[in-house]
């Protein structure tokens, strides 16, 4: 007899949905995951990929055992927990000796967006502090921006852009990377609100948008601008704008500084279509929905500031069906007060992180920790990256699967997925918090992440205070929203909402910087303020359906990856060739594919390729910083195909 039981839980992937999740399982084993009904962002449906989750979750390929190379070059070879850990220990306590704790590297990214994960920070933190990383390679310059305009990057309510008379996408495919808004955005569609979509790329949301605009890639401020100077030149600003932003005046002259004819042709764009989306943005309220992607270019947190700051003058911010909403603050509700804010401890910058390793000094990186995270194929410059993992003294990857960057590892730590572990998450795309529960065990021989800490922190002398278990530390981890009035008991609906969000961001017009008011941008780097001198083909690899970053079904990564260009940027080659992609990095073999809706300057690419099957689009680019918080410049670097 079948014995099939049905568990809720939440999806703690990196995804701004963070969705209410149904659970399957059958005679222990998980076989299907659907959308809680109940949650109102998920509201019964969940994405491609991790509908596909549960491949993943009983894969043959998933670790169970520790994997230690005894040499440097040697094979794998499978040990007991018990020396995998006196192991780690062991090195740990060597090198803070020796060396001092900076000689450690500790990092993780996206694998999980669970708050647990922040224990496992603090469980660095209280054994060194050791290296961490600096800036954030997703998000990192819209946040810059966003401190510096506004003095914070939050949101008004998810459902706000339902006042909305028009909703300016800027750079977002909803049918990839935030699905839950197909459906409202039709709704808002459908009750007469206008979708203007803006993106250098062709993709499927072009289907919703009643306005689409491709302008040439990384030109956003300069559609930004020259909006703004339509709405001076035809008096359509607020004009109690100067009640609440700093310098007004100088903005004003920086968008007189081009005519909108200028402005236009720096974003490849006709002046009529400039004037086309300075209509449709001053027949408000109008919201900006900024996506991701185009802050990860050279000027990626400049161009934020452009439209956060037509948002200012327009007279869009506090008001219901307005706001530039680039994040949601996803953590704010949990308590971290365990942890020391005023540490600072040294740090490497995440897009840099391969060649930071290399290069570090007094003390030298001997160690480095990694988990959740696979850097070697998401990080830029991936062969560099392989490289200062490879040649440190001890390199540990704790992940269910040998991906890139545990091939590169001395010591391999299997753990849990997601299904198997305790844990609350919020989100960065709305302001429902929920709750992980394990509904399946782990396979035997397979620890959770905080387990581990717990077993390491006894070995090295820190356990007082941090050797509890998990449902501790979700106690602890819930103080704040406990005087808040919200307890754990209130998530087994499947979420909560964040007592702490406001519905409508800046209602008062009162704003967290120095002076109260937003923060102009009044200046732009010459490089935003021209025409480039040439065209150049731009590495661009984002998101895909059929993957969470570099987590893809077993099987998909094999012989040449897809690059999809215009056919007029591979004049000499057919659709369906194998060509040479090479930049200042690196060349790769890939499977053209032509498509006539792309521009010539895009090669786009799917993000999350294995370096080791010679799919990852990383190995090809350079690791650069954004102009402010340390962003990686994802999509800037140039390319020739051959
Ligand atoms: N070219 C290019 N590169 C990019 C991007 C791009 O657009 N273009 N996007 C960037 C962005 S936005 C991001 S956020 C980063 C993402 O970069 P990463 O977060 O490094 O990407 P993932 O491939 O998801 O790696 C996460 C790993 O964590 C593991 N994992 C999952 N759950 C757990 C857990 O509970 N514990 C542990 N220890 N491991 C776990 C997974 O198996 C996976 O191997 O990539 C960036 N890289
Ligand atoms: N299926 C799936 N979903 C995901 C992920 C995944 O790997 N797979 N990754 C997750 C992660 S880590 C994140 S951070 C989020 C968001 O992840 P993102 O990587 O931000 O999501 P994408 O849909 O790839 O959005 C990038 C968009 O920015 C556009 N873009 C690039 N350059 C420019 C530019 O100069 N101007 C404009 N206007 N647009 C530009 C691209 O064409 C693309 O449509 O999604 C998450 N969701
Ligand atoms: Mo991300």
């Amino acid at each position: 007899m079948q014995n099939t039981i049905k568990k809720k839980t939440a999806c703690p992937r990196d995804c701004p949905d963070a969705c209410g999740l149904i659970v399957t399982i059958e005679n222990g084993q998980v076989v299907r995951l659907q959308g809680d009904p109940d949650h109102p962002i998920t509201q019964g449906f969940i994405c491609q990929r991790t509908s596909r989750f549960p491949d993943r979750q009983n894969s043959p390929s998933r670790l169970n055992r520790p994997l230690l190379r005894r040499h440097k070059g040697g094979e794998f070879e499978e040990i007991t927990w018990t020396e995998a850990l006196d192991l780690v220990a062991q090195k740990m306590l060597q090198f803070r000796e020796e060396s001092g704790a900076e000689s450690i590297v500790h990092y993780r990214c996206g694998g999980s967006l669970g708050i647990m994960k922040h224990v496992g920070d603090y469980f660095f933190e209280k054994f060194g502090p050791v290296t961490v990383k600096s800036g954030d390679v997703c998000s990192g310059a819209g946040e810059a921006a966003q401190i510096a305009d506004f003095g914070e990057f939050d949101s008004s309510d998810y459902f706000d852009f339902h006042h909305s008379k028009t909703i300016f996408l800027w750079g977002k495919n909803v049918f990839v990377s935030s699905v839950h808004l197909i459906p409202e955005l039709k709704k808002a569609r459908a009750n007469g609100a206008k979708i203007v979509l803006i993106d250098p790329v062709h993709h499927q949301t072009v289907s919703i948008a009643d306005i689409y605009v491709q302008p040439r890639p990384g030109s956003d401020s300069a559609i930004a601008m020259g909006i703004a100077h339509w709405l001076f030149a035809n008096n359509r600003e607020d004009t109690a704008a100067s009640e609440y932003c700093d310098h007004l005046e100088q903005f004003r002259e920086l968008a007189f500084s081009k005519s909108l004819a200028e402005w236009a042709a720096i974003a490849d764009i006709s002046p009529e279509t400039l004037v086309q989306l300075a209509t449709a943005y001053a027949d408000g309220p109008t919201c900006s929905m900024i996506g991701w992607g185009l802050q990860r270019r050279r000027h990626g947190a400049a161009t934020i500031r452009t439209i956060d700051a037509l948002a200012a003058v327009s007279g869009n911010l506090g008001i219901a069906g307005g706001g530039a909403s680039f994040y949601f603050v996803r953590r704010g509700a949990f308590d971290f007060s365990f942890s020391d804010a005023s540490l600072k401890p040294r740090s490497i910058p995440e897009p840099q992180l391969g060649a930071g390793i290399l290069a570090a000094k007094d003390p030298a990186i001997r160690m480095v920790y990694i988990w959740g995270a696979n850097p070697v194929a998401m990080l830029p410059d991936s062969e560099t990256v392989a490289q200062s993992l490879r040649s440190r003294e001890f390199t540990v990857v704790v992940d269910p699967f040998l991906t890139d960057s545990a091939r590169c590892a001395d010591l391999v730590l299997p753990t849990t997925t997601f299904l198997e572990e305790d844990d609350f998450i919020g989100s960065y795309g709305h302001h429902y918090l929920a709750e992980l529960k394990p509904v399946v065990a782990p396979p035997e021989g397979v620890l959770s992440d905080h387990e581990i800490f717990r077993e390491l922190s006894r070995r090295l002398g820190i356990a007082e205070g941090f050797d509890v278990d998990a449902a501790e530390w979700k106690g602890r981890l819930l103080n704040k929203l406990k005087a808040a009035g919200v307890n754990q008991a209130d998530f087994a609906k499947g979420y909560v909402k964040s007592p702490f969000a406001a519905d409508v961001l800046f209602a008062n017009r009162k704003f967290n910087t120095p002076s109260g008011k937003v923060n102009l941008i009044h200046q732009l780097d010459v490089q935003l303020m021209q025409v480039p001198q040439k065209s150049e083909l731009k590495v661009t690899a984002v998101s895909t359906g059929k993957s969470q970053a570099s987590q893809w079904p077993d099987g998909t990564q094999e012989g040449p990856t897809d690059a999809v260009v215009h056919p007029s940027a591979a004049p000499n080659h057919n659709d369906g060739d194998i060509a040479t992609i090479t930049t200042g990095k690196a060349s790769m073999q890939v499977r053209l594919s032509f498509n006539s809706n792309q521009r010539p300057d895009v090669l786009l690419m799917e993000k999350g390729g294995w370096h080791l099957s010679g799919r990852s689009a990383n190995s090809l680019i350079e690791a650069e910083l954004t102009d402010d918080g340390e962003c990686a410049v994802y999509y800037d670097t140039s390319a020739t195909i051959s």
